[in-house]
């Protein structure tokens, strides 16, 4: 079942929102979401908006809750869905939008934050929830969302795990434009057209060298990441166990590099 909506409009792309479970990021919504992003890369559109079907009460709950390990694995980690759909959002070739109304959570609050302006209704909000689930927020996520909010503004968003508004995340700037939820839409295509009309060309470069620049940092933490998740592959593999194994049994190793 779909849920995604896709459109296109001359050279704007929108991709809305349609799981009924309050939208929560699913592995299933989030390949939809990549799936969507990679056909409006392929027909070269000048900007995408992001969105949830009009008048929703609940942009997006976050990640999928019953798609969290429970067994003691990392459950953010380089490759898990949520990181893959903040860095294809980062990496698209072109301004993405989040249209923003109703309520914000979890790692919805990143994918929004991720994106490269943020339109928002006079009533929504976000909420970034980590402390609240018990979850170890990752570093990348982390880094995202300190990109984008000062750190008192972040510090008391992540150690209270409460809604904030739209005003004072406007005031934080956050969010780019706060408007009345009846002029949202009309606002965010006005603005999506002003995109339009300047070179593709440049403001892909601009978008990357800004993507490269936030993260310049000795060690990114999404390099930091990436090497733990090839650690990962290593430790949890057949060929870690043989290893050990021979070595204690004062044995060869018989190594089939899975
Ligand atoms: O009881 P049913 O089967 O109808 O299901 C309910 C909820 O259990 C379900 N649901 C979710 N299922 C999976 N993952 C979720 N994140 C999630 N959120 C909700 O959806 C059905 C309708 O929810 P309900 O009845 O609570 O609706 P509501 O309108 O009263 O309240 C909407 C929310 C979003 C305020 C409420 O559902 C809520 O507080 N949801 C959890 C929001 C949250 O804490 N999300 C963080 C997820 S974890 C995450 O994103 C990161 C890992 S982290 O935490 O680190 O940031």
């Amino acid at each position: 079942m779909a849920v995604v909506i896709t459109e296109v409009n001359g050279s704007i792309g929108t991709i809305t929102l349609d799981r009924p479970k309050v939208n929560a990021l699913s592995s299933e919504l989030i390949e939809e979401i990549i799936a969507a992003l990679t056909m409006m890369k392929e027909q070269n559109l000048r900007v995408v908006i992001l969105r949830a079907k009009k008048g929703v009460k609940v942009f997006s709950a976050g990640h999928e809750i019953s798609e969290l390990p429970t067994n003691g694995r990392d459950p953010l980690t380089y490759n898990d869905p949520l990181r893959h759909l903040v860095r294809t959002v980062q990496l698209h070739p072109c301004p993405v939008i989040a249209m923003i109304e109703g309520t914000v959570w979890g790692g919805a609050c990143e994918l929004v934050m991720s994106c490269d302006l943020i339109v928002a209704a006079d009533d929504s909000t976000l909420a970034i929830t980590p402390a609240k689930l018990g979850v170890p927020y990752n570093l990348s996520g982390i880094l995202n969302m300190m990109k984008v909010a000062d750190m008192p503004v972040i510090k008391e968003m992540l150690f209270t795990a409460r809604p904030i508004s739209a005003r004072r995340l406007m005031e934080s700037g956050v969010f780019n434009h706060v408007v009345p939820r009846e002029h949202l839409e009309g606002f965010t295509h006005e603005l999506a057209m002003q995109i339009v009309e300047t070179s593709p060309l440049v403001l892909r470069i601009l978008k990357e060298e800004l993507r490269v620049l936030a993260s310049a940092h000795p060690i990114t933490p999404e390099a930091y990441e990436r090497i733990q998740s090839l650690r990962r592959e290593v430790y949890d593999s057949e060929d870690y166990q043989e290893g050990i194994h021979a070595f204690i049994e004062k044995r060869r190793p018989e190594f089939h590099g899975r």
